[in-house]
């Protein structure tokens, strides 16, 4: 579905994996972080972000004082990130009509008042392939606005939600204001995993 009429390719399928599907995955990202451990990356600026970040697939977003980027291997250990599990690949399959399959994926782990700036995803080569959400663990508030600028609006990510960024939405401004705490019983410990997966290439 498409929730915003005025932001046509944001697309929103709200309770798209359900709990055994939540579990099975959480369960996936889980391993994949004992290879490829969550660090505390650090923007160009040398600020460090409030989100916890790691990757998994060929290729991973990072950054640091040299600025944003996709690298083949973890900044911390030097290991290759480990493989996207099938079950995300497959979710891009069904979802996103791009001929190539996802590349990057993006694991983000919000505790506490973590949050995450309004931006614009675009240190793919390619900006017309799609950006692919999936939630897990506590409901996030999600900002989101035309890329041009203007009015945003805001939209409660759940867990097992999943939402993409498409075509005229690609470069949409968007962000994450705060997590309702103890709204989900999924991740031990509390707090939200957000997986994104993209071509980057
Ligand atoms: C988050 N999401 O949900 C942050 N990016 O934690 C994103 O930054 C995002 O939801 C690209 C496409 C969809 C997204
Ligand atoms: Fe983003």
């Amino acid at each position: 579905m498409e929730p915003f009429p005025d932001l046509p390719g944001f697309l929103y399928w709200p309770g798209r994996l359900d709990e055994p599907a939540r579990i099975a995955l959480l369960a996936e990202v889980e391993a994949a972080l004992a290879i490829a451990p969550l660090y505390r990356p650090a923007t160009s600026g040398g600020k460090p972000f409030s989100v916890q970040m790691s990757n998994l697939g060929p290729l991973g977003w990072v950054s640091d004082r040299a600025g944003y980027r996709y690298q083949p291997t973890h900044p911390a250990t030097g290991a290759p990130w480990p493989a996207i599990p099938p079950r995300l690949t497959d979710l891009w399959s069904t979802l996103c009509d791009w001929p190539a399959p996802p590349d990057a994926c993006l694991v983000n782990l919000y505790r506490d008042a973590a949050r995450m700036g309004l931006h614009q995803d675009r240190d793919e080569a390619d900006l017309g392939a799609p950006v692919l959400s999936v939630s897990l663990g506590d409901t996030a508030v999600f900002r989101i606005g035309p890329a041009a600028g203007g009015p945003t609006r805001s939209l409660r990510l759940a867990s097992g939600d999943v939402c993409a960024l498409t075509g005229p939405a690609r470069l949409a401004r968007h962000g994450i204001d705060r997590l309702l705490a103890g709204s989900s019983q999924l991740i031990p410990g509390g707090g939200r995993i957000n997986l994104t997966l993209r071509r980057a290439t």
